[in-house]
């Protein structure tokens, strides 16, 4: 194994020619790079055959998750053993540049946005605290569409990642797990014992695919994510129609099976209610659990499950793998014959469960009908937990109907998924303080006061070494430079930057450091877009989904409204200014992709003005991923945080840019407020309604946009350009944005905050000229980012929900 740039080029160059048979100088890019994933893959594999230690005793956790958005995972890997710099240099004295093979791998789209991205950071956290735990998802043939943008509009192309093949993936064909859908349950009694027998079902082979995790610094501790792929069982295949020449009915069964893991759902909110979806669900859930219990069997030589939730923590990212707690409950009555009370108490005390959002529309149910077709004998005990909830409740909450009637888990006709997740999990939180608030006194109300004890919040983190110290190697270098490296490992170590507040060299380097961001960020898109980026100018960001509550919209107006001063008066606009947005609208969602076009109209008409281009400019950066946010973080000079307060549970778009030293212009809306509360008021900038007026208006029935609109001529103005001819003939597709302000009485509050958002940037604006000033707010901003590291999140946890052991800063390197 090589350890020094010496070793390291004769063992790449070695590599090079076993794997492909070729020199450096014949070698493609695409060569050049499964080389260097080879040795890196040994280098892995080296190291976690030496690892015998366990700091969590043994104890195993397992996170649930549709979506794990994990990006390129190179340069993290080269981060994480901390090589980069030895391989850099020795790749460069054999003429070849990292950067060039790094942009070979595919960004894995596995998610949709924050909750993806989530799970992807608690598994480096995880790996970096030696925690054993292992992320258990779908490996989607598609992940999330591609978004390119074609004459101002959306336009979706599937993202074939898979194309040349994933090099970080094993398949592990032998550790495949049957999954069963559809048949019928047989119940059988059998001296004084029910036994139930599914029968007449179709199964499904499902196949896991290995991807590992590796702590920063400590190489012994490789994690798994394990990624389930859905394959036709062969015996399966249906030899007698094919035979007889009946190939469609032989193939439909190989086509039906494949589909379950052909596609992510592009939707970050719910809506989509489809068949396919829950067979996902269920998918990955009996996999994952087929999986565990093997496992668990074997490690713990036993063929007993009485002590599995001593050993087994088994965490569910939103409902989506709610279906863990039923079909626990199924392996453990049918497959190991243990009774219901004691086979609950196990499945309790192993599953825990965290809620992601608010939004009505995002809450699972799915038709009885369904649930009872595709997965009969997990509705029966469904069906058995919600009797047993029931019978309970009413005798203690006789007279109170409400409390009986909303925390039923059939209503309506449908199984409502999160009623389950709260009533089968021993835990239940929130991802920022303000979140789980509102939902011990609104969403779940009525479960917060029969299970008080399951609630509590775990604040959202980030990974602080991809988003900080990987993606900034300039202002990781200067913070290095300051501080020492001890911030890597523990990020509440950048504290230690406040003293350097009143240094103006210091506050200088950092400008410059973001300045050269900016020039990165420019060059990449002037070479992918082919837009030029002024990099002297303030770099105002918006990435994230599209989606009314996240409120791009107001940005726009914004955006308008200072177009139209420079139209009355050129001389009003003080600096030059760089209006960034990015991200992905569902398929579906037509006001979204309707923002989309807007933004791109604008940027049309500002670029087209020559009174105003050169002081205003609007982008939109096509195809918002993992990748693009690793260059558009550090270049942010705003961060713009805008959605309507109480709708948006954390955001960790907004720790990014912080902890890259942007300044945020946000509302006190999810972890936004404990932002505020890190880094104090003076060095925040916020605006709008909080959430509790925003609640105290929704709950009477909203406010009146008209008001506004009569009252402010500025916003009267900006209103009236999406009707009138301002956007040439584009004011009729404009008019569903216009009906949601004024006609549908503007439920995200856009025109009511819209005036102290036009302050709050104004003051910012001001403040830029500032130089000292601001750099010294983008100091702090960076000094308090540590508790939104992930590692925090992560210790939180463990502490509190999987109730394990870990590595402590005292014993980080052993
Ligand atoms: C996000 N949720 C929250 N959902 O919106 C964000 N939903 O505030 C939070 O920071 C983040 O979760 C992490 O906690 C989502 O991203 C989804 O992506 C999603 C996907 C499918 C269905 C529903």
């Amino acid at each position: 194994m090589f350890s020094n740039k010496e070793s390291f080029k004769q063992a790449y160059l070695k590599k090079l020619m076993e794997g492909e048979g070729i020199t450096a100088e014949e070698a493609t890019h695409w060569d050049k790079f499964s080389a260097l994933v080879g040795l890196l893959k040994e280098k892995m594999s080296y190291h976690k055959a030496m690892n015998t230690i366990s700091i969590s005793q043994g104890k195993q956790i397992y996170y649930f998750s549709l979506e794990f958005l994990i990006g390129k995972l190179l340069l993290n890997y080269l981060v994480n053993f901390k090589i980069e710099g030895l391989v850099r240099e020795g790749l460069s004295e054999l003429n070849i540049n990292l950067d060039d093979l790094l942009e070979q791998e595919s960004d894995p789209g596995l998610g949709n946005g924050g909750l993806g991205r989530l799970a992807a950071c608690f598994l480096d956290s995880m790996a970096f605290l030696g925690i054993e735990g292992h992320g258990n998802g779908i490996r989607y043939k598609y992940g999330l569409f591609e978004q390119k943008i074609v004459c101002g509009n959306q336009v979706e192309v599937a993202d074939n990642w898979l194309k040349n093949g994933y090099p970080w993936e094993m398949r592990k064909y032998n550790k495949a797990v049957i999954v069963k859908f559809k048949g019928n349950v047989r119940v059988e009694y059998h001296e004084g014992e029910t036994v139930f027998h599914h029968e007449n079902y179709e199964q499904v082979l499902a196949v896991p695919y290995d991807v590992p995790i590796m702590s920063y610094d400590n190489p012994m501790y490789i994690n798994n994510l394990r990624l389930w792929s859905a394959e036709a069982v062969s015996g399966e295949l249906d030899l007698t129609s094919f035979n007889r020449g009946e190939f469609n009915q032989a193939t439909s069964y190989k086509s039906e099976v494949e589909a379950i893991s052909y596609i992510l759902y592009p939707d970050d909110s719910g809506r989509s209610g489809r068949e396919l979806r829950l067979k996902q669900e269920y998918f990955f859930v009996a996999a994952g659990l087929g999986s565990i219990v093997r496992s668990y069997k074997k490690k713990n030589n036993t063929c007993s499950l009485q002590d599995f939730s001593r050993r087994v923590a088994i965490h569910i990212n939103d409902t989506h793998p709610v279906l863990c707690i039923p079909e626990l409950m199924r392996i453990l009555i049918d497959e190991e014959r243990i009774g219901w009370d004691e086979a609950w108490n196990i499945t309790v005390n192993t599953i825990s469960f965290t809620n992601h959002t608010v939004l009505p529309e995002a809450l699972e149910k799915w038709p009885i009908d369904l649930v009872k077709s595709l997965l009969p004998r997990i509705y029966m005990i469904i069906e058995e937990i919600d009797r047993r909830f029931k019978e309970d409740l009413t005798r203690k909450f006789l007279d109170d109907q409400e409390v009986v009637h909303n925390t039923q888990i059939f209503r309506d006709g449908y199984v409502w998924m999160a009623n389950l997740a709260i009533i089968g999990s021993s835990s239940v939180n929130g991802v920022a303080r303000l979140h789980t608030k509102i939902l011990k006194n609104e969403v779940f109300k009525e479960y917060y006061r029969i299970f008080g004890y399951k609630f509590s919040n775990k604040t959202n983190g980030v990974n602080h070494r991809r988003f900080l110290l990987a993606a900034n190697p300039k202002m990781s270098g200067l913070i290095t430079e300051a501080i020492g490296p001890n911030w890597k490992e523990d990020a509440e170590e950048l504290k230690k930057l406040k003293k350097f507040k009143d240094d103006h060299s210091f506050l200088e380097q950092i400008a410059k450091v973001k300045y050269e961001n900016k020039c990165r960020l420019a060059e990449k898109v002037r070479s992918k877009q082919g837009l030029v980026l002024d990099p002297s100018s303030i770099f105002d960001v918006q990435v994230k989904r599209v989606h009314a509550y996240k409120r791009q919209l107001l940005n726009v107006l914004k955006i308008m409204h200072l177009y139209n001063q420079a139209i009355d008066d050129p001389e009003s606009l003080t600096g030059s200014q760089t209006f960034i947005f990015g991200g992905k609208a569902a398929p579906g969602y037509h006001y979204a992709k309707v923002v989309i076009k807007l933004i791109n109209a604008l940027s049309q008409k500002i670029e087209q003005d020559p009174n105003v281009n050169q002081k205003l400019k609007v982008v939109f950066i096509e195809n918002f991923n993992v990748s693009q946010g690793e260059l558009i973080y550090p270049a942010a000079d705003i961060s713009e945080q805008i959605s309507t307060a109480s709708k948006e549970a954390s955001g960790t778009g907004n720790m990014k840019f912080m902890m890259n030293g942007a300044l945020t212009l946000g509302t006190l809306d999810g972890a936004n407020v404990e932002i505020n509360e890190a880094v104090g008021k003076e060095n925040i900038f916020i605006f709008g309604l909080n959430a509790d007026q925003v609640l105290d208006y929704t709950r009477n029935g909203g406010y009146k946009p008209w008001d506004e609109y009569h009252a402010n001529p500025d916003i009267r103005r900006c209103v009236d350009h999406l009707r009138s001819g301002f956007f040439d003939n584009l004011g009729e597709e404009f008019r569903v944005l216009y009906d949601s302000l004024l006609i549908y009485n503007d439920e995200f509050f856009v025109l009511k905050d819209f005036q102290s958002y036009l302050e709050m940037h104004a003051k910012l604006q001001k403040l830029y000229l500032n130089r000292d000033a601001w750099n010294r707010i983008s100091l702090i901003n960076i000094a308090e980012s540590g508790i939104f590291s992930s590692d925090r999140t992560i210790r939180d946890y463990a502490d509190w929900i999987w109730k394990i052991r870990y590595r402590t800063v005292a014993n980080l390197t052993f």
